[in-house]
């Protein structure tokens, strides 16, 4: 069985970061050994959100790892909370990269053209610096913008996206998959640009018309999660899409109209099934 170490907060409500990378990525039948970063009541969409920051565990934690001598298949980091986090975690991976440890890196810090509130400029350069460490960065377009310093825009065309595709690889990560991509109208999904190769790829689907918190990291746990089952980047993409998209639709006809998470706890078994398909 594969082998993924996932470095995250646990925000304990709210269905985001650690609460939805441990079920999914366990669900795709991948053990997930979990680095919290910090304790959160809430995701920080909450008003009034109590955090305790556990970043003076981390080092602790790592090295009694080393000497049980644990190898990890891939290291997935999301939301970091702050630049010294970010600093700590860079070490880590190079200390438990392997040769053949996958390393991706969600740099999760913001969505519609804004940070999330705990971040600013200096946060978004660090985390370019952590993106540069990664085999695989998945970022959307807002943290594309604030990683390179490009401009930020709700309205654009393939070029837009290739332009922020050759900025971002010249963060230094091998691949790159920018999310939340539109390439024609009512579609939504990726495109990828693979720096060694030099190919780009692309995946679209039908817009589902809601959005909802979390669910980037829902789309980074099952596109890394299919990975680890030995699927192509563009297909592990591919059920990330399909997925994320699909437990937006069903969260939508939620009646009691949940607003901080999906539903995504109703569709794994629907994730488990396309997992067992692709692999086919
Ligand atoms: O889903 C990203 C995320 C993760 N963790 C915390 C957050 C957010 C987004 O706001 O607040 C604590």
């Amino acid at each position: 069985m594969k082998r993924i170490l996932t470095i995250q907060d646990i925000s304990c409500l709210g269905k985001c970061s650690l609460t939805v990378a441990l079920p999914l990525i366990s669900a795709m039948g991948v053990e997930t050994v979990i680095l919290p970063t910090a304790v959160l009541s809430t995701h920080t969409m909450f008003k009034g959100f109590t955090v305790k920051d556990l970043a003076d565990q981390i080092r602790p934690i790592a090295a009694h790892w080393k000497k049980e001598e644990i190898h990890f298949d891939a290291i997935y980091t999301g939301y970091l909370g702050t630049e010294e986090e970010i600093d700590t975690v860079i070490d880590l991976i190079g200390e438990f990269r392997d040769e053949d440890t996958l390393v991706f890196v969600d740099p999760a810090m913001g969505d519609n053209g804004k940070l999330y509130p705990a971040f600013d400029e200096n946060y978004a350069k660090r985390n370019a610096l952590l993106c540069g460490t990664a085999d695989i960065i998945v970022p959307n377009i807002t943290e594309a913008a604030f990683l390179t310093g490009a401009e930020y825009r709700e309205e654009y065309g393939q070029d837009y996206v290739k332009d922020l595709l050759e900025r971002l690889s010249g963060l230094g990560a091998k691949k790159t998959a920018l999310t939340g991509v539109s390439l024609s109208e009512g579609k939504t999904g990726v495109m990828g640009f693979d720096t060694v190769s030099g190919e780009y790829f692309a995946y679209q689907n039908d817009r589902v018309p809601a959005a909802y918190h979390g669910t980037g990291d829902i789309f980074s746990s099952v596109a890394v999660g299919g990975l680890m089952n030995g699927l192509t980047l563009p297909l592990s993409l591919q059920l990330a899409a399909d997925y994320t998209a699909h437990t937006i639709e069903v969260t939508m006809h939620n009646e009691k109209k949940p607003w901080y998470g999906v539903d995504f706890e109703a569709t794994i078994p629907k994730l488990v099934e396309e997992l067992a398909r692709l692999k086919n």
